[in-house]
């Protein structure tokens, strides 16, 4: 936008201010029945992901509990997280996944 120096009332150009939007952790969380591959179809379909780092997420979260999928703006990471839990439902799998903010 156009800004008056107050000294010279010479008028000069900033760059627009935009803003970053605030960014979304999508995660998976363990459970004792998912089976793995079910997890790393998951991963592959909805994250993206190839084989080997879709492998290397899911036994991340298979050993600790919760792992990241990906990081999204809001909309895009309410979406990965409908889809994931739809399609978890659709095969009966108790699979969960939760988006926090970064
Ligand atoms: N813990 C599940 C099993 O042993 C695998 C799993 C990994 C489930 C990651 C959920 C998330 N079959």
């Amino acid at each position: 936008s156009k800004h008056d120096n107050g000294q010279t009332g010479v008028i000069t150009r900033t760059a627009p201010k935009t803003k970053k939007p605030s960014l979304y952790k999508v995660l998976l969380l363990n459970d004792d029945y998912t089976p793995m591959e079910f997890v790393i179809v998951v991963l592959e379909r909805f994250f993206n992901k190839g084989r080997d780092e879709a492998t290397r997420i899911m036994l991340h979260v298979h050993q600790k509990g919760v792992g990241i999928c990906g990081v999204y703006t809001f909309e895009i990471a309410e979406t990965k997280v409908t889809q994931v839990m739809d399609f978890a439902r659709k095969h009966q799998h108790p699979l969960q996944c939760t988006m926090e903010k970064e």
